[in-house]
């Protein structure tokens, strides 16, 4: 009793010495809205994620979904501690505040939609750009089945400085030089950067393979599942595209590797196997987290969101930030299916390096390969915004 009693003291005492940051402000606030939200810090966030939903996601885990998914990681990882500040700012929305200079990078290829797509919203709603960026990452992955809500701290301020070109990975990137590159900009470890990896799973590339659009890296990229790491590693056997044979691919695509599924039908285009997620599945540093990722939908779910947690605050003192992780969407509840050998593959088809034990998978029935649908509704035709901008 006493033992309690005295721990409650302490508590409202270090509650009361805390410094005036932001994390200070009243708790319980009554949005304008009615919402009710830890902090009123949270409030511009409510009616953010009603926009989002309504104008750019249409509550679907697809193009405009997975675009703005992958700004989160572009814009927060152009930060070098090596390099120092003025390599750049982290996740400070510089990509949003410059729109003619990041997405001129070559890894930025395709980013521009996600940038113009944005903008608006910057400047419709009272947050920094920087906010603006990691929360609309987390809204967007609220859509897709399978996926964790994620942590959202704000207050990112809009200061900031245009980065350095050359900060962000690649997919002819070495193992060593991803891993250096993810250690310098936030001290990831191996199997954070494997974890942060399993957004591959929601993932399509436009601009690898300049003769596919939207060509996908699992058989699922509307669903947050851990079909990327199952599928990576079977063995790679043609590329999507009829226009790259193994012999000529260097002439005209690099970052790009043998895939297990190829077939393309119409706009429904094969699997496209980046070189460097194929090597992570291989790379003795890296093996084995990979392969731990199959079928462990929960694993991987929860590993991603700490990584993410980590990765939405690069370049800012967390402690100066506030936990508005409230004013994300709960995520889909649809049910995801456990892995699975697509069509026509089966244990045999796979290349391990990790020594672990596999395990026991089923395969999808069907005596021919499946194509991928090019929508999320299964079908061939679907519609994604694409807002005029200055990116
Ligand atoms: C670390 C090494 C990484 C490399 C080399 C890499 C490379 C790529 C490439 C080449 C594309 C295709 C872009 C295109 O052609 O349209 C892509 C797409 C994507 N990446 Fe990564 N990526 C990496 C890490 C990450 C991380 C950590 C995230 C997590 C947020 C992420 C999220 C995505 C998403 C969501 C897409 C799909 C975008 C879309 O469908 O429009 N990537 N990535
Ligand atoms: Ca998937």
């Amino acid at each position: 009793m006493f033992a309690t009693l005295f721990a409650l003291a302490a508590l409202s005492i270090a509650v009361r010495a805390a410094p005036p940051t932001p994390a200070a402000y009243p708790s319980d606030t009554v949005c304008p809205d009615g919402t009710r939200v830890g902090n009123a810090a949270c409030c511009p966030f409510i009616p953010l994620a009603k926009d989002l939903q309504k104008t750019l996601f249409q509550n679907e885990c697809g193009e405009d979904a997975h675009e703005v998914i992958r700004l989160t990681f572009h814009d927060a990882i152009a930060i070098s501690q090596r390099l120092g500040p003025s390599a750049g700012g982290g996740a400070d929305g510089s990509v949003l505040l410059f729109p003619t200079v990041e997405p001129n990078f070559h890894a930025n290829d395709g980013i521009d939609d996600s940038v113009n797509n944005l903008l608006p919203f910057l400047a419709k709603h009272k947050v920094s750009a920087g906010d603006l960026v990691q929360f609309a990452g987390a809204v967007a992955l609220s859509n897709c089945p399978g996926a964790p809500r994620l942590e959202f701290m704000a207050g990112r301020p809009n200061k900031t400085i245009a980065p350095q070109d050359g900060l962000i990975p690649v997919p002819e990137g070495s193992v060593s030089e991803i891993l250096e590159r993810m250690a310098d900009a936030g001290n990831f470890s191996p199997f954070e950067v494997v974890s942060l990896l399993s957004a591959h799973s929601i993932a399509r590339a436009d601009h690898v393979d300049p003769n596919l659009a939207a060509a996908p890296f699992d058989s699922t990229p509307f669903v947050y599942d851990t079909q990327v790491f199952l599928e990576m590693l079977l063995k790679g056997v043609a590329f999507p595209s009829a226009n790259v044979t193994e012999g000529v691919r260097n002439l005209t695509v690099t970052g790009e590797v043998s895939s297990p599924l190829p077939l393309t039908q119409g706009k429904n285009a094969g699997e496209l196997r980046l070189q460097s997620d194929f090597a992570f599945a291989h790379d003795p540093r890296t093996a084995c987290a990979w392969q731990g990722f199959v079928d462990k939908q929960d694993f991987m779910a929860s590993s991603f969101k700490a990584a993410m947690a980590k990765l939405a605050v690069l370049g800012h003192d967390r402690a100066k930030l506030v936990d508005c992780s409230a004013a994300v969407p709960a995520t889909v509840k649809t049910r995801v299916k456990p892995a699975s050998f697509p069509a026509t593959k089966s244990a045999k088809d796979l290349e391990l390096s990790c020594k672990k034990p596999f395990p026991s998978l089923p395969t999808d029935p069907g005596a021919k390969a499946t194509p991928i649908p090019h929508c999320p509704n299964g079908g061939e035709n679907c519609e994604s915004v694409s807002v005029p901008g200055p990116a």
